[in-house]
């Protein structure tokens, strides 16, 4: 026979309170007493008590989530950072809603924020590349929706949260150059994204800054696929290239095969840099140094900064988190020998020793 659902009433009976204190510990514990709230949790817990959503959209009740718009969830970046706004969300008691979209324009944008909406869901975390117009058309357009972007031009006019690229683009460049690289290969992410194209600037000045007016440029797509088929392009059109500058981790692993099938190694080796940190960039081959963006953090402080938001909804938020540049192995010193190829090279003449 299935087993009934427990009810409201259930759990009242079993914690020896009034429905109405069990419905005060749903909606708003901090008006309830800590030994009652721990009672009634413990009535709620031994009875696998679900509470009815529905039931408590149609009475008004303000929702216990949050919503997220997301960029495609198959790159790596942005599924670190959903993950990263999940499990701070859960810390706070929200859930979180989620819409994934193709293609960013206000209509598809409008309509996600509608859905939200008829879930009683009033703060909206934006995880995707907009320009700033369109984010502000979307927050001044809804003024009933706190909204929460972070991947948006510095001047945007609407509340953000971003990561400032400037210090890791600047500091990539720097070691490439220190390392004895001249003839640099660009590999930018896809031109309709702002944080491609603000990466992209800060790379050319800073290449600029240092005399290099040469540099070649592609534009890939963020995806690992992309990154191999754009080094082909890069080398073909300058072999002499001995450094590539790569706007994200995913693609850098698709540069790394692309050289090794080029047989790109040993002194002919090309060194790359990538872009996010992932937690995989480590285990490239070789591991990958890279501009780290911590994406835990911007996760804890987007749903702390949303919370900000929705309690005084007349303010505007601004944060702007830091970058770093990590260095591992796929970067050395032009014309050297890659250190994996230095190991081989230091056991075959001892091996000729022996
Ligand atoms: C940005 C990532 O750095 C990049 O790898 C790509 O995944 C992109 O997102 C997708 O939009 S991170 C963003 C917060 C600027």
């Amino acid at each position: 026979m299935k087993k009934r659902l427990a009810t409201l009433d259930d759990v009242a009976k079993t914690a020896g309170v009034s429905q109405q204190t069990v419905s005060r510990v749903l909606n708003s514990p901090a008006r309830v007493a800590e030994r009652t709230r721990h009672k009634v949790m413990q009535a709620m817990h031994s009875l696998n008590y679900v509470p009815n959503r529905s039931a408590q959209l149609l009475a008004g009740k303000a929702s216990t989530a949050l919503g997220l718009i997301s960029a495609s969830l198959t790159l790596h970046a942005p599924s670190q950072i959903a993950a990263a706004i999940k499990s701070h969300a859960e810390a706070c008691q929200l859930q979180v809603a989620m819409a994934m979209l193709k293609n960013p324009d206000s209509a598809a944008l409008q309509s996600a924020l509608n859905e939200f909406r008829a879930q009683n869901i009033r703060g909206v975390i934006v995880s995707l590349p907009l320009e700033g117009g369109v984010a502000e058309q979307l927050a001044g357009e809804n003024p009933d929706m706190a909204c929460l972007f972070l991947d948006v031009p510095p001047d945007s006019d609407v509340s953000c949260l971003r990561f400032d690229h400037y210090d890791g683009t600047s500091a990539c460049v720097n070691h490439l150059w220190q390392l004895g690289h001249r003839d640099f290969g660009l590999l930018a992410g896809p031109e309709s994204s702002i944080s491609a194209r603000l990466r992209l600037a800060c790379w050319r000045d800073a290449l600029h800054a240092l005399g290099v007016s040469n540099a070649l440029t592609e534009f890939g797509d963020w995806s690992a696929s992309s990154g191999w088929e754009k080094t082909f392009a890069l080398i073909s059109a300058n072999p002499r290239i001995s450094a590539i500058v790569v706007a994200n981790d995913q693609m850098a692993l698709g540069v790394l095969s692309a050289l090794h099938q080029l047989k790109r190694v040993g002194a002919e080796s090309v060194s790359v840099t990538g872009y996010d940190d992932t937690p995989d960039s480590q285990f490239f081959q070789p591991a990958l140094t890279t501009v780290a963006q911590d994406f835990e953090l911007l996760g804890k402080r987007a749903v702390a900064n949303l919370r900000h938001l929705l309690e005084r909804p007349e303010q505007r938020v601004r944060e702007l988190l830091p970058t770093r540049l990590v260095i591992r192995q796929s970067t050395w010193p032009r014309g050297a020998q890659a250190p994996r190829d230095e190991v081989i090279e230091q056991l075959k003449r001892l091996v000729a020793l022996l």
